[in-house]
């Protein structure tokens, strides 16, 4: 399960309904031209806290029909309602998932002990594999490497998708832990988390950056840290204007000027205006994306 894992893309109508082509378009993109070895399907940047369970379904079906086996392919199905979390699990299962992932259950400040019954009841209930979605500052859950070792005596749980900053605990956990699995979930900080160990990445930039991410990911891996800095730097003023454009209707918007039928943003979220769109051409032609 290690290598570089685009956070997949959903294109959805003004009526937020899912538009299978065009998801079908991104999915054959992120294969042929980005060269990703995997997706990771249904997290935030496919929009899923905003779907309901049909459109989760829905999404895990189109991906796994279009790629195959052609790819890894990870189904993130953490929902608050536990038992969506398990019939998403089982469907994804069903479907061939290589593995389950789920974010730690947030909004009501769960203890530790209320987290792990949570993992353990999805594994249980779905016999796949787990990785555990971390991503404090959007949950609030701050798992500690005490913590990491409890969820990892459920031998299912194989590692842990990191999208924090805190390269301490990021060292601490790779030392403690080097054969579980560990997917750096911070684009703009790849090359940071690449030399601190991690066996992946999983990122919504990758959907359109793909390759620039492999070369910083193997150039930092080789110990040629220079020019993964380069690439990095070159990345990041990337992933500077996406940020400020707002993030996933931005990386649609790149999409869109390829051809692809992105579609827009599921509402609440709001697409982007005129101005904005004009800026997002500029980016495609600087960074050649
Ligand atoms: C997902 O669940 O969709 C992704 O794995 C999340 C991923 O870590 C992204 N985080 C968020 O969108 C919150 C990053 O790729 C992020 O978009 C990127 O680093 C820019 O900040």
């Amino acid at each position: 399960m290690k290598g570089l894992y685009s956070a997949l893309l959903v294109p959805f109508d003004e009526e937020g309904n899912i538009l299978e082509s065009g998801l079908r378009q991104i999915i054959r993109q992120n294969i042929e031209e980005q060269k990703i070895d995997g997706l990771y399907v249904n997290g935030s940047s496919g929009e899923n806290f905003l779907m309901n369970t049909i459109q989760k379904k829905k999404v895990f079906e189109i991906v796994k029909d279009e790629a195959g086996n052609e790819i890894k392919l990870i189904a993130q199905v953490g929902a608050l309602d536990l038992k969506e979390a398990i019939e998403l699990g089982q469907y994804a299962t069903e479907l061939g998932y290589d593995a389950l992932s789920a974010v730690t259950p947030f909004y009501y400040p769960f203890n530790f002990e209320e987290i792990k019954y949570y993992y353990d009841a999805i594994i249980e209930a779905t016999g796949n594999d787990m990785i555990i979605y971390s991503i404090p500052a959007l949950t609030g859950v701050n798992l500690s490497i005490q913590q990491f070792d409890e969820l990892f005596k459920n031998e299912k749980v194989i590692g842990i998708k990191y999208t924090a900053a805190d390269f301490f605990l990021l060292e601490r956990i790779r030392k403690a832990f080097p054969d579980k699995l560990i997917l750096s979930g911070f684009d703009e900080m790849l090359i940071q988390a690449a030399v601190s160990g991690v066996d992946g990445a999983i990122g919504s930039t990758y959907n359109i950056n793909g390759r620039r991410a492999r070369q910083i990911f193997n150039l930092a891996k080789e110990g040629n840290i220079q020019e993964a800095y380069e690439r990095q730097h070159e990345t990041n003023d990337i992933i500077e204007q996406v940020l400020a454009l707002g993030i996933y209707p931005t990386l649609k918007a790149v999409l869109s000027t390829k051809g692809i039928e992105a579609g827009s943003v599921k509402r609440p979220l709001a697409p982007l205006d005129d101005d904005s769109l004009e800026k997002v051409k500029e980016l495609v032609s600087k960074y050649n994306l």
